[in-house]
């Protein structure tokens, strides 16, 4: 029976931790939601790290700590977020690969995000994506407009595939400035991949989640849920934990007769280095 990828992103880099205290901020925190999620059927995990004030930082220290004790603690595939905040510089965008993670992100393109602009200029994508092939690096193309999905068959056709062989999407939908989190736009954008993508997943931020969650598996695709995009399991009721939309997330791929994969079939279908 075929399965299906669930990553789960419990931090991000927009959520107060004052306003949502059970979003996983510290080391602790994260390794924690990191066990749980993996029992409740995660198989990737995509991560972005906090300082001690619990703002968003790219500090590669901790960005290294955290990849050691999630390794030492799971069996997910540890993804790194290389867009990071809105604020980030590119440099320290690029140093995130020094954390020697299992994957990262690498979103296709600039776009609106809120009130502010997500950053990704055509030669900072290049080089990021360059920067995954000599490091070894499986990149998760993030998708958040039909442009990006443009920008994916331009970097492949010139660049060539990523490391490993694998070509691996995810949509990111209904971020104010980005494609809406509708089943018509996943449709449309998902038949617009590369013919060398080899899985892809989706993720609807906010109320666009469950939408976007069974149009993604109507589609056969794999599913990201978290807090990184999802705060609440339905109005006026809080997520307490990452675990319950991981929870809910495998629910919905079990109806679906496609249930959650584990970490080493993921690793096989994403192909990512072994022994880091
Ligand atoms: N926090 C956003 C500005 C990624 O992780 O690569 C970018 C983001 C995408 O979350
Ligand atoms: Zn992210």
């Amino acid at each position: 029976m075929a399965s299906t990828l669930i990553t789960v992103a419990p931090t991000g880099a927009e959520t107060a931790k004052a306003d949502w205290p059970a979003l996983p901020t510290t080391l602790d925190e994260l390794v924690e939601t990191a066990k749980r999620c993996e029992s409740a059927g995660a198989a990737m995990i995509h991560i972005h790290i906090r300082d001690g004030e619990h703002q968003p930082t790219l500090d590669l220290g901790r960005l290294t700590d955290t990849v050691t004790a999630v390794r030492e603690n799971t069996g997910l595939i540890v993804q790194l977020s290389t867009g990071g905040a809105v604020t980030d510089p590119y440099d320290h965008r690029l140093r995130v690969l020094d954390a020697v993670p299992d994957s990262c992100s690498l979103t296709m393109g600039t776009v609106n995000f809120g009130d502010d602009v997500f950053m990704n200029p055509w030669p900072f994508v290049t080089q990021l994506y360059q920067l995954t092939q000599e490091r070894e690096v499986v990149p998760e193309f993030e998708l958040f407009d039909l442009g990006h999905v443009a920008a994916l068959h331009r970097l492949l056709d010139k660049y060539g595939l990523p490391y490993g062989g694998r070509v691996h999407c995810d949509l990111v939908m209904g971020v104010p400035g980005g494609m809406p989190g509708t089943a018509d736009a996943l449709v449309a954008a998902v038949n617009a991949l590369p013919d060398a993508v080899t899985s892809w997943s989706a993720t609807g931020i906010g109320r666009t989640a469950l939408p976007v969650a069974l149009a993604a598996l109507s589609k056969g695709g794999n599913l990201r849920v978290g807090m990184e995009d999802t705060l609440t399991l339905a109005k006026g009721q809080p997520v307490t934990h990452n675990a319950e939309l991981v929870e809910r997330a495998a629910t919905l791929a079990t109806l679906a007769q496609r249930p959650p994969m584990s970490p080493d079939e993921a690793r096989d279908l994403l192909n990512v280095k072994r022994d880091r």
